[in-house]
């Protein structure tokens, strides 16, 4: 037999071509080195840093599938190795990396006309203009079919004027390009590329305070009073709903990985710290519950990272369907989050200070649950795949 290796439990390494454990191996480098030391004081400070985007930029990492335009061009499971790296140091920056790579030049990429890519992917994948994605609306968030921002033309000064408000968007108080989302006067949704200036009058982005959960990145609102944006940034090639859902088709991919590296984090952690510490004059890890906690989340960990390199590989020769899709962000969402959790548990009292890192997986993947479709919203979408009946 070949040996066991319980932080490769399944041997995904033997899957994997020698360019995507490259990118791993590298993204990693940088993760640990560079973010992990400064994520506590982020998270309590609830800041985000900019320069993280160029940091990230000069590793390939922005835009990293996208061929051409100054991107790496790289596999989707390279994409979803990274994301795993990246959110195994905080989801907070797993979402930095998302929101820029897959919602917003992932928009501009798979919607946007030759001259929008040339102008916006390079500086954006340098890290140079952050992007944000503007869906979700006060009044309109599982049922964003139902959007009520509204977009007209105004054929006199060569204008679409935006006005709505977007709630709940990562990145939008730091944003330079926002990609909103808006209903067009003959009803169908548009998507539109708003580049922030100082003389973006009519727009607002505040921050939203408080959150207990992806401290370490903005989130905020978006308030369009009759936004003027010019008539050759809008996103030519999307009409209808199918325009965001097929960015977030890319995003709940990389989700799918990158709740497993903060999973795993949490079950790195919990064995060194029961295999430290003793009770009843043995080391925790020496106990039975102990060890079934452990088997259950390497089980879990791996069955799903199995799941997402089969959709990455499927993806990559374009085989893939959204309700794959729906299946591993939803599984693999809600299992991180159990097994972080049952990780916080392990480490007793501990499990709740900051400086063991869990309890912050644990609230961070509280959102991750939540966004890019809920935990029941993929259910839904699969029930609906099940039985062709929508019970939404
Ligand atoms: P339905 O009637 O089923 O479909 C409407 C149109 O959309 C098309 N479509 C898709 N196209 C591509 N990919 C998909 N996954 C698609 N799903 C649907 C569909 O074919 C149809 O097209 P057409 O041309 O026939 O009109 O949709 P519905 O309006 O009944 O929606 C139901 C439901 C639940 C599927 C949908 O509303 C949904 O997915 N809701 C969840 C909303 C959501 O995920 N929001 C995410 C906001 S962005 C975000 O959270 C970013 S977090 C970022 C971070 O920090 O990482
Ligand atoms: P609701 O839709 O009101 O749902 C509330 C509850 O009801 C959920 O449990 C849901 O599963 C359930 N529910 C809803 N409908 C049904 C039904 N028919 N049957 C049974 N149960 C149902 N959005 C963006 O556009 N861009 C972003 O960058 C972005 N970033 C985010 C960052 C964070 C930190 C968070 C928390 C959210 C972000 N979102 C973003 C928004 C996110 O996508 C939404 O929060 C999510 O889609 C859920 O919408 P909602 O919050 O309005 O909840």
């Amino acid at each position: 037999f070949a040996d066991f290796n319980w932080e490769d439990a399944l041997n995904l390494n033997s899957l994997l071509t020698d360019e995507e454990k490259a990118v791993r191996d590298s993204f990693n480098q940088y993760c640990q080195s560079q973010l992990l030391p400064r994520v506590t004081k982020a998270n309590r400070d609830e800041f985000f840093d900019r320069e993280i985007y160029k940091e990230m930029g000069q590793y390939g990492a922005l835009g990293c599938t996208i061929k051409g335009y100054d991107c790496a061009g790289v596999s989707n499971v390279a994409y979803g190795l990274m994301a795993r790296e990246v959110e195994r140091v905080d989801s907070a920056y797993r979402s930095a990396f998302s929101v820029q790579s897959s919602l917003a030049m992932g928009a501009i990429y798979m919607y946007g006309n030759e001259a929008q890519k040339q102008k916006f992917l390079p500086k954006m994948a340098k890290g140079e203009l952050v992007g944000c994605f503007g869906l979700t609306e006060p009044n309109h968030g599982s049922d964003i079919g139902t959007m009520e921002t509204k977009a007209k033309f105004d054929s006199k000064t060569k204008t679409f004027v935006l006005s709505g408000s977007k709630t709940w968007i990562t990145n939008s108080p730091i944003a330079d390009i926002l990609i909103i989302w808006a209903r067009f006067e003959d009803g169908k949704v548009r998507g539109f590329i708003v580049e922030r200036s100082e003389s973006s009058q009519g727009l607002a982005t505040p921050k939203i305070e408080g959150k207990f959960s992806l401290r370490a990145s903005e989130t905020g609102m978006i308030l369009m009073d009759d936004v003027r944006v010019p008539e050759e940034n809008l996103l030519p090639n999307a009409v209808g709903m199918s325009g965001p859902f097929g960015c977030l088709n890319n995003a709940r991919y990389g989700i799918a990985w990158g709740a497993l590296g903060a999973a795993e984090a949490c079950l790195h952690i919990a064995r060194q710290y029961t295999l430290d510490r003793k009770q009843f004059k043995r080391p925790l890890a020496n106990t039975q519950l102990i060890q079934k906690k452990f088997a259950d989340a390497l089980t879990e960990i791996n069955l799903g990272l199995m799941a997402a390199y089969q959709v990455g590989r499927l993806k990559d020769k374009n085989l893939h369907c959204p309700d794959m899709i729906s299946m591993i962000k939803r599984n693999n969402a809600g299992k991180s989050l159990e097994i972080a959790r049952q990780m916080r548990d392990v480490l007793g009292g501990n499990g709740i200070a900051d400086e063991y890192h869990i309890i912050r997986h644990v609230m961070n993947l509280e959102a991750v649950n939540t966004y890019e479709g809920t935990h029941d919203i993929h259910a839904l979408i699969l029930g609906k795949a099940i039985t062709g009946l929508a019970a939404f």
